[in-house]
């Protein structure tokens, strides 16, 4: 049971997590800078990418890692958004995939990662038309101006995660609880914008390849003999899940997926209302998407609930402090038996199978799936021998590949999978001290040292076996 010669092991990242100089080089403001001053924490320096992407691609080719998931700042190209163009970012990325190409590492590029420029974002993001305008002709910028350097990209990083943490969740600003209708809306406009994106980069005849990334995480009923918790699952999933899987390779949402929205709406007063050309601009992508992207860290076991919205996050690392019951949905509970991280997120990689098996099977889709992301985050320190030994991220990798490659093995198509992350990085919610990296950053110097996790993932990708 191995991995196959072309089968990529990279690493991720996204640009506000790691690059720094958030408010120079020409760089427009996007929602965060204004938020995170209000905080405990601030995305500058970050890893310090802008300055420091030469030492850690070649990093990454020193230990064998040959594909990195990097996104653009749409901000650092477009600062409101569109309009004014800011030479200096464009110039920015050249210099950045020219690195990529002298040290042999295929860059895959996400469009789109948590950060739409403040002016757009101001003005409603996603759930106003004139964003989605603006992000195709971002997009259209990016394919042309970076042909010949970039030949995978992504559209959208995680939908479900902006517009959950936006609109219910309200830990993304602008930090509004429980409005389904504009999650739903928001998800609705980003799908909108990736298959005006993928229709556009298709016509234009680019010899690159486009897809998007979902974050999935599979809903099992908490007692899988109690038909309420059964139907409490089928709601988060059809929620989180299915409403994307469908836009995305169906290129229209199925009547079961509208049903169970509808129910919910209406239980929460809000509606959902789309232009017939939406769907038809969305069935022209689904034919056309080259490969999904699937993030993966952890599923969920949900119970029936009857209750209001509760919803409290845990953004410290503080074992056993998250809650999550929705209304009209269910209730995410922590099952006997199946550990969790410091953040309450449940370590559970049969999820991972479980959810490539049935993407294969229900939408029949066998262009191919990157795991875009997969890792674990912790709090580490570093010893004085400059020693991270990470044994819980090696095992858990390590268990994720293996249920990879059993779907792998079961006829999924499969092509890649990157470790987030490369170098430890900022994260959106937590701050500083979570860290998921192969290598250590130390904030302070921003020197990078190899983890042990670092060490091992080398030796799968040279033996392509765990
Ligand atoms: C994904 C995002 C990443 C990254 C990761 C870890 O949702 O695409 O940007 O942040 O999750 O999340 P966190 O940093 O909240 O632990």
């Amino acid at each position: 049971m191995k991995f196959s010669k072309d089968f990529v092991f990279g690493a991720a990242t996204a640009a506000y997590q790691c690059e720094g100089e958030t408010r120079t080089h020409g760089k427009g403001k996007v929602a965060w800078d204004d938020y995170l001053e209000k905080g405990n924490f601030q995305a500058d320096k970050a890893s310090d990418f802008y300055h420091q992407y030469p030492v850690d691609l070649h990093l990454a080719k020193q230990f064998g890692i040959n594909a990195l998931r990097i996104s653009i700042a749409w901000s650092r190209i477009f600062p409101y958004g569109e309009g004014v163009l800011n030479q200096e970012g464009v110039d920015f990325y050249h210099h950045v995939f020219r690195q990529c190409q002298k040290e042999g590492i295929e860059p895959y590029v996400t469009l789109h990662h948590f950060d739409t420029p403040l002016a757009l974002h101001e003005r409603g993001d996603f759930l106003n038309r004139e964003t989605i305008d603006a992000f195709v002709k971002y997009a259209a910028f990016c394919f042309k101006e970076y042909k010949d350097e970039v030949s995978y990209w992504f559209t959208f990083n995680e939908v479900w995660p902006i517009a959950t943490n936006q609109y219910i969740e309200g830990v993304f600003p602008p930090c509004i609880t429980y409005d389904i209708s504009k999650a739903i809306s928001s998800m609705h406009g980003m799908m909108v914008a990736h298959a005006k994106a993928v229709n556009i980069f298709k016509s234009c005849g680019y010899k690159g390849q486009i897809g998007i990334i979902h974050s999935l995480e599979t809903k099992y009923p908490y007692d899988p003999t109690n038909t309420d918790d059964i139907r409490a699952a089928k709601k988060d999933d059809i929620l989180a899940n299915q409403f994307l899987l469908d836009a995305t390779l169906l290129g229209y949402y199925s009547e079961e997926t509208l049903h169970t929205i509808n129910e919910l709406l209406d239980l929460n007063h809000g509606s959902f209302h789309y232009d017939k050309r939406d769907i038809a601009e969305m069935k022209e992508a689904a034919n056309q998407i080259d490969y999904l992207g699937m993030n993966y860290y952890q599923s969920n076991f949900v119970r029936y609930y009857d209750g209001e919205n509760e919803i409290v996050h845990n953004g410290t690392g503080e074992k056993g402090t998250k809650k999550f019951k929705l209304k009209g949905v269910g209730e995410r509970v922590i099952k006997d038996g199946i550990p969790t991280t410091d953040w309450d997120w449940l370590i559970y990689p049969q999820g991972m199978y479980d959810m490539l098996m049935r993407i294969s099977k229900q939408y029949a889709f066998t262009k191919g799936i990157y795991i875009t992301e997969n890792g674990l985050g912790k709090k580490e320190s570093m010893s004085d021998y400059h020693i991270v030994d990470d044994e819980s991220r090696i095992d858990y990798i390590a268990k994720h590949l293996t249920w990879l490659l059993k779907a792998i093995n079961e006829g999924v198509c499969v092509k890649g999978y990157f470790v987030w992350s490369l170098m430890d990085v900022f994260s959106w919610s937590n701050g500083y001290n979570k860290r998921y990296g192969l290598f250590y950053t130390d904030y302070p110097t921003q020197k990078r040292y190899p983890k042990a996790s670092a060490y091992w993932y080398k030796r799968v990708i040279k033996n392509r076996e765990i």
